[in-house]
C-alpha cells in the first residue's frame, strides 16, 4: 500500500451507550500503539488528541426511554466538524472511539467533505447491530443505536444537526448483522439495505458479499467509509465491549475483511467504535483492533500478492 497521511482524532463518547467506559477507548488504542503501528507500516501519523464538544443545548424528546440526548447532540456537532476537517488534509481520518454515536458525527462530516468533492459516500457497517433505529423507535433510549438511520436521511431528527450531506441508503454494506430489533427489521427492509446477517456469512462466506460491494463502491468511483463495532467480532477474541452478542466474526474472517479492504484501496475514512477497556482483559481487545487496523493499512503475511485460483 502506498504511504498514506493518517490522522488519529480521539472521541471519547460514552452517553449514547448504556454503561460507562468508552470515555477510555482513545487512549486504550494510543496504549496499544496504534500510532506508532500505522507508522512502522510506512504510514505518516498524526494524533491530533481529543475533540471536546461544546456546551450542551437543553433539547428534548417525546420519547421518554432517550437519555443524555443533549450530550450526544453536543458530541455531533464537534464531530461533525472534526471529521470535516480532518479530511480536507488527511488520506485517512481515524476516529478513535467511543461509542457508535460518535458516527452521527462522524459520517455526517466525512459525508460533506465528498459531496463537495463530487464523489458520492459508501458505507461499510461492520456491527452486530445495524443501529437503524429513529427516535422514535428506540426502546432502550441508547442512542448509540440510532446512528445509521439518521446520517441515511430517515425522517424523525429533528433535534439532530440538520444534515449537509445524506447518505443513499443505496450506499450502505452491513456485514456481520445478529441482533435487529423489529423496527429496525421494517426500516431496513423498507429502504432495501444491503445487510448480510450471520446466517448469510455463514452459508455464503464473508468474502463474497463484500467483492460484490466493493464492486459497486468502485463503479460509483466513491469514497468508502468503515464503522468497525468491537461487537461485529467474536466475544471470545474481542470481550471489551458492553453490547456483546455470541456468534460474530472469527478472527479471520475480520482480517480477511480487512486485507480485502486493503487490497480494493477504497477506504478513506475508519471508525474504531464501543471499546470498553473498564471490560478488556490485559488490553486483548484494544490489541486485536488495532491488528485489523494494520491488515487495513497493508499488513500483509507474504510480500508479494495474494494467490488466485
Ligand atoms: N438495538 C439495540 C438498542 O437499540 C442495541 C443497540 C446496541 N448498539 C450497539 N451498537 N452496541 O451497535 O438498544
Ligand atoms: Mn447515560
Ligand atoms: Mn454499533
Ligand atoms: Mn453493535
Amino acid at each position: 500500500m502506498t504511504s498514506k497521511s493518517c490522522t488519529l482524532i480521539g472521541a471519547p463518547v460514552q452517553s449514547g451507550a448504556s454503561q460507562p467506559g468508552c470515555i477510555m477507548g482513545p487512549d486504550a488504542y494510543r496504549t496499544a500503539r496504534l500510532a506508532e503501528t500505522l507508522r512502522d507500516l510506512g504510514h505518516e501519523v498524526s494524533d491530533v488528541g481529543n475533540v471536546a464538544h461544546g456546551n450542551p443545548e437543553n433539547i428534548t424528546h417525546m420519547n421518554q426511554a432517550i437519555h443524555d440526548l443533549p450530550q450526544t447532540v453536543a458530541w455531533a456537532a464537534a464531530l461533525e466538524k472534526a471529521a470535516f476537517d480532518a479530511a480536507q488534509t488527511s488520506d485517512m481520518p481515524i476516529f478513535l472511539g467511543g461509542d457508535h454515536s460518535l458516527s452521527i458525527g462522524t459520517v455526517p462530516g466525512i459525508s460533506r467533505h465528498w459531496k463537495k468533492e463530487g464523489r458520492p459516500l459508501f458505507v461499510l457497517w461492520l456491527d452486530a447491530h445495524p443501529d437503524f433505529h429513529t427516535l422514535e423507535t428506540t426502546r432502550s433510549g441508547n442512542l448509540h443505536g440510532t446512528p445509521v438511520a439518521y446520517f441515511s436521511g430517515l425522517p424523525g431528527f429533528d433535534v439532530y444537526p440538520e444534515l449537509a450531506a445524506p447518505v443513499d441508503p443505496a450506499n450502505l454494506c452491513m456485514l456481520g448483522i445478529r441482533s435487529v430489533d423489529p423496527a429496525e427489521n421494517a426500516a431496513l427492509a423498507a429502504k432495501n439495505v444491503d445487510v448480510s446477517d450471520m446466517r448469510a456469512i455463514d452459508e455464503h462466506g464473508i468474502a463474497a458479499p463484500l467483492r460484490a460491494f466493493l464492486e459497486r463502491v468502485r463503479a460509483a468511483n466513491g469514497a468508502l467509509h468503515v464503522s468497525l463495532d468491537v461487537d461485529f467480532l467474536e466475544p471470545s477474541i474481542a470481550p471489551a465491549v458492553g453490547t456483546t452478542v455470541p456468534g460474530g466474526a472469527t478472527f479471520r474472517e475480520a482480517h480477511l475483511v480487512m486485507e480485502m479492504l486493503c487490497d480494493a484501496g477504497l477506504v478513506t475514512s475508519l471508525d474504531l467504535v464501543e471499546l470498553n477497556p473498564f471490560l478488556d482483559e490485559r488490553g486483548r481487545t484494544a490489541s486485536l483492533m488495532v491488528d485489523l487496523c494494520a491488515s487495513l493499512m497493508g499488513r500483509k503475511v507474504l510480500d508479494r500478492p495474494t494467490k488466485r485460483f
